[in-house]
């Protein structure tokens, strides 16, 4: 499949699961380009993208989907997005659900993914969505090589969109003319911008003002907003969101592939920006054709910064249990 000649823009999506079949099935329906659908389970994504190919008929688009198993075909993507890993740590009950759980087995596939990219598509614009979100792009960025402005991770357009949509459910008025962000580590300890929320411009202060909302219902919304993982973890019962993730996944895409310069939270590199260096934690910051073009440095009040770094001492924990781990980057000598 790769040997042909294409005009197409090309994404390969590492991990077919649930939200890689999805994104699969966005790319599709936006003719955003060719799709190669990866997984290391036999057959299933070739099964997938047989299925997804027959929707183009319907959707009267004309994008080539395929499905693979080996990482040869991911050759000169355009797009890689990385799902690959676990959503639940064997062994563990939904009560005790965690992202950070799964950090030993997903950190040695973002190890394995990212030797391939580097083998394989040196030049793609590389979106992490496996959990621990922050953690692991720094892995995936470590193994890849590529330059930070061509790795980052999904996890603020899907942390902002809840909140949006709390917010607007409350206002009765459409999500879309809510902006809203959510910076900081994706977890627990995630940081909803309450002061930042604007509807059309409008500041939610207005809103407050005037009865529309309350402190308390913002209070209730931000807490929400930072569990709503868990909150759709437990009434699915198996598996996490998927259909939210895989918008905003598909959305940074889109921003890359289109040179939109959209402002999106996403998890980049910082190099002292916030007061923090070396690593990855999610941030404002323009999307376009060259990647991640610049991060947006908000002026924080002393609360906001407090709990932002709060939510950056957790990526720290993190990235010491991956050195632990021994999976840290070494030179191959062949
Ligand atoms: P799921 O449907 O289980 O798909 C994961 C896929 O990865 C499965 O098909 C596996 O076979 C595959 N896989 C396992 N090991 C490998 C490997 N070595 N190489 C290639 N593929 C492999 O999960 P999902 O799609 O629902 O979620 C995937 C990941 O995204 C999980 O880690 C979730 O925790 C994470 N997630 C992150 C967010 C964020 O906002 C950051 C939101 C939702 C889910």
């Amino acid at each position: 499949m790769t040997g042909t000649m294409t005009k197409r823009k090309k994404i390969s999506l590492i991990g077919s699961g649930m939200i890689g079949g999805t994104m699969a099935y966005l790319c599709a329906q936006k003719e955003l380009g060719d799709v190669v659908l990866f997984d290391v389970v036999k057959n299933m994504p070739q099964g997938k993208a047989l299925d997804l190919s027959h929707s183009s008929s319907i959707a009267d688009t004309n994008v080539k989907v395929t499905g693979t198993n080996s990482y040869e075909d991911i050759k000169g993507s355009d797009v890689v997005i990385i799902t690959a890993g676990l959503t639940k740590a064997p062994g563990k009950s939904d009560k005790e659900w965690s992202r950070d759980d799964l950090l030993p087995f997903n950190a040695k596939i973002m190890r394995e993914v990212g030797e391939n990219i580097k083998k394989y598509c040196p030049n793609a614009f590389v979106i992490v969505i496996t959990n621990p979100l922050d953690v692991m792009v720094k892995v995936l960025h470590e193994h890849s090589g590529l330059p930070k402005n061509k790795v980052c991770g999904m996890a603020g357009v899907l942390d902002s969109s809840r909140f949006r949509h709390f917010i607007a459910e409350k206002l009765n008025v459409s999500p879309r003319d809510v902006q809203a962000m959510v910076i900081g580590a994706h977890g627990d300890k995630m940081v909803p911008l309450t002061r930042y929320v604007t509807v059309n411009g409008i500041p939610l202060q207005e809103f407050i003002k005037k009865g529309r909302i309350t402190q308390e219902e913002i209070d209730e919304i931000v807490e929400r907003t930072k569990n709503a993982g868990g909150e759709i973890v437990n009434l699915l019962g198996q598996g996490s969101a998927y259909f939210a993730p895989a918008a905003s996944a598909i959305e940074m895409a889109e921003a890359y592939l289109k040179d939109k310069k959209r402002v999106l939270v996403c998890s980049c590199y910082l190099e002292g920006q916030y007061g923090h260096k070396d690593m990855f934690v999610g941030v404002p910051a323009v999307i376009g054709g060259n990647g991640v073009e610049k991060v947006i440095e908000l002026e924080l009040t002393p609360e906001e910064k407090e709990l932002f770094d709060k939510s950056v001492e957790e990526v720290r924990k993190l990235q010491k249990a991956i050195k632990a781990l021994g999976l840290e980057h070494h030179h191959h000598h062949h």
